[in-house]
């Protein structure tokens, strides 16, 4: 109910009656009385007249179940939310989750994370306040081997969702990096449970950057966060329910053919290696091309000196531009 309130307070430009509301919700107006209390304690302003009703003023960006509830636009992704205040990983509870049974979409969010995992056992910094820390489950009917994709589609909804609400168009790191300005501002974790040749679960974790506005010193030189590269602030929900609708839209396009051809020209818009040299950190060796794109199956296409293109899979090597982090 909470989350109704929120939306149709959001919705509406002016008053919304007390009488309204309750009639909307069928409940009573002591119950709509208090559920308006408990949101301004939590921090939104809100204006309330007689005869007229409720209107609310400001916001903070503080995040709550209900908050996120209200900003989801509808579609799988968000379809069930689980918040928490403070937790180990998002991507930690949301296989826990998945394990119980969680519905396809569910969708995992924390204000802070005090273990956020990244790749092959290295770190994430998540304080709380400024960033966004969340976690998908996904159920796709498929062989474990297209998992990979999912990273891909993930990081299109990222972009597509941080773009459709602040006009800031951010560019792809293959695979899994959002960047502006050359520094990485999200970071997508994968992870996957089958059972014999099929797909359990995938979750996806993101990380997104939004307020922050200092770094620790070991990642200040490669981190940057939407606040930082526009230089005003934005509010979490609204990235969330953007992201969120925009990830579901891309996961349908991606579960149409299993594979990314109806989304490789999309990815490729956004893609920052694209035409540009790379150099490809395999296990036997690192390697120099020109990256030229990708395929229908999410791998890296680049082009060596004697114009042979080798495909480059995620998860077996790094790539690196020859100049600074992209
Ligand atoms: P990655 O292995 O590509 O990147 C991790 C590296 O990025 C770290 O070693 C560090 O150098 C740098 N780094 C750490 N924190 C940040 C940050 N906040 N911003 C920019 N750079 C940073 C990328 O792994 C995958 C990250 C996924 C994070 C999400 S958050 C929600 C979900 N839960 C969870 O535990 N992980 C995912």
């Amino acid at each position: 109910m909470k989350a109704d309130i929120i939306k149709m307070l959001k919705e509406r430009q002016g008053y919304v009656s007390g009488q309204e509301l309750c009639r909307q919700l069928g409940v009573s107006r002591t119950a709509v009385w208090k559920v308006i209390k408990q949101l301004e304690a939590e921090g939104y302003e809100i204006q309330a007249v007689r005869n007229k009703g409720y209107c609310l003023v400001e916001m903070t960006d503080r995040l709550s179940g209900a908050e996120i509830e209200s900003c989801i636009k509808g579609g799988l992704i968000g379809n069930r939310v689980v918040y928490f205040e403070e937790t180990d990983s998002t991507n930690t509870r949301a296989k826990a989750l998945a394990e119980e049974g969680a519905p396809e979409g569910t969708l995992v969010v924390a204000e802070k994370q005090n273990a956020g995992k990244g790749r092959r056992g290295r770190g994430w910094s998540s304080p709380p306040g400024s960033g966004i820390w969340m976690s998908v489950i996904l159920r796709p009917d498929m062989e474990p081997s297209r998992a990979s994709m999912l990273t891909l589609v993930a990081a299109l909804g990222v972009s597509e969702g941080i773009s459709r609400v602040t006009g800031i168009m951010p560019g792809i790191k293959w695979p899994n990096d959002l960047v502006l300005s050359g520094k990485k501002i999200c970071g997508i974790l994968t992870e996957m449970t089958t059972e014999l040749d099929s797909i359990q679960y995938v979750v996806i974790g993101m990380g997104i950057n939004v307020n922050t506005d200092e770094f620790p010193t070991e990642i200040r030189d490669r981190a940057s966060s939407l606040y930082l590269e526009s230089g005003r602030t934005w509010k979490r929900g609204s990235l969330i329910g953007a992201m969120a609708h925009a990830m579901g839209e891309y996961y349908e396009e991606f579960l149409k053919v299993k594979d990314l051809s109806l989304l490789k020209e999309e990815y490729e818009k956004g893609l920052v290696n694209l035409n540009r040299r790379v150099t490809v950190l395999a296990r036997e060796g690192a390697w120099d091309g020109i990256c030229r794109g990708i395929d229908s199956q999410g791998e890296l296409l680049v082009e060596r000196e004697n114009g042979d293109v080798r495909q480059v899979l995620s998860g077996e090597v790094s790539v690196r531009g020859i100049y600074g982090y992209v």
